[in-house]
């Protein structure tokens, strides 16, 4: 009797189950109620009863085995259907969802280099990893200046210092000391600062300034600009207006503001009940910078000026969190769906 229990268990373990119909018959045998075990328990009542438990015990297991070996077949049959990818997705059905949307970052940078190639701007590019010269020291920042403590950054070497870029100033540089005036460009780019992430601060971020070197530029030539650019970007009712600043690179300096567009100037949260929000700063090239690049501050003048990518966005989306731009969450994502630049 025992040697019975034996050979079922040999011949379960010799099975191989390729096919349904393979499958089918393996449940016939062993695990349908008219399969092998029903009979094998009905022999219990010929074994000696000293020897029953033993035999119980024996069949028990082999038919754990077989139901075993069963869920292992239905596995191994259900997973090679899912590797067959014809069966299991239906390849004619429309793509879904598919086509992404232009991140907010870069629908604002592009509005801001239409507007300025519309009136005769070229755009720059440049490295993001940049020398001391031309991230600071080309643009008036002497080593000790307390300035730097405002823009402190990320060091990839120190000795001679090769560092993140604060600014995209150094592409200004790099190209005044490779092109003569007249030049009148923007800079698009990332920059990198070293400061604590918050809802208003990132290390890494985005700017446009802008160059405008040549005989006669004047402090008024600044001023239309910006008035010209505030009105395309914002609305043709903007105002602007300049408050006096400080940068190491320009003199006179002054700060941005632009009516606000969401109030148009009564009041409101995005203002913080001022009627102006700030959107650039600029200035007047520093006459240091330009013999630093080896132009003659005697005959040539030019306007500078930079603006940051996530804080015009900020306020035209009305974002409230800057972090939203680098987590990629699908979800804040897919509301720009409809913003062609
Ligand atoms: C800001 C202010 C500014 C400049 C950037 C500049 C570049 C050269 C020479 C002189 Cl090569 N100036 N750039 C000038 C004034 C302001 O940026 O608030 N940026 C976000």
């Amino acid at each position: 009797m025992f040697d019975k229990v034996k050979e079922l268990a040999e011949e379960i373990k010799s099975v191989r189950v390729k096919t349904q119909e393979d499958l089918e018959n393996y449940r016939l045998r062993f695990i349908s109620k008219k399969g092998a075990f029903p009979s094998l328990f009905q022999q219990m009542k010929d074994i000696p009863n000293e020897k029953k438990k033993e035999f119980g015990q024996a069949i028990n297991e082999i038919k754990q085995l077989a139901q075993d070996r069963f869920k292992e077949f239905i596995n191994e049959l259900n997973g090679n259907e899912n590797d067959n990818l014809e069966s299991s997705f239906d390849l004619t059905l429309p793509a879904e969802d598919s086509i992404g949307s232009i991140h907010p970052i870069s629908a604002t940078r592009n509005t801001i280099i239409d507007i300025f190639k519309r009136i005769g701007f070229n755009v720059e590019d440049g490295p993001e990893i940049e020398n001391d010269w031309h991230n600071f020291t080309a643009l008036n920042f002497p080593p000790d200046h307390p300035a730097r403590e405002m823009q402190d950054t990320f060091f990839i070497e120190k000795n001679p210092d090769m560092l993140l870029r604060t600014h995209t100033s150094n592409v200004q540089i790099r190209l005044m000391n490779k092109q003569k005036p007249p030049i009148r460009s923007i800079m698009p780019g990332r920059v990198f600062r070293n400061e604590a992430i918050s809802a208003r601060a990132h290390c890494i971020f985005h700017q446009v300034e802008g160059l405008f070197v040549d005989e006669n530029v004047s402090f008024q030539d600044l001023k239309a600009t910006l008035y010209h650019f505030s009105k395309e970007m914002f609305g043709k009712d903007t105002q602007i207006r300049f408050r006096p600043s400080y940068f190491p690179f320009t003199e006179p300096s002054a700060e941005i503001d632009v009516s606000c567009f969401i109030c148009g100037g009564k009041g409101c949260n995005i203002c913080k009940y001022t009627g102006w929000v700030e959107i650039a700063g600029a200035g007047m090239v520093d006459p240091n910078v330009l013999s630093n690049c080896e132009i003659d501050p005697e005959k040539y003048t030019g306007f500078a000026f930079g603006m940051g990518i996530e804080r015009i966005t900020m306020l035209k989306y009305q974002i409230k969190d800057l972090r939203l731009f680098t987590e990629n969450d699908i979800r804040f994502l897919k509301q720009f769906k409809t913003v062609q630049w």
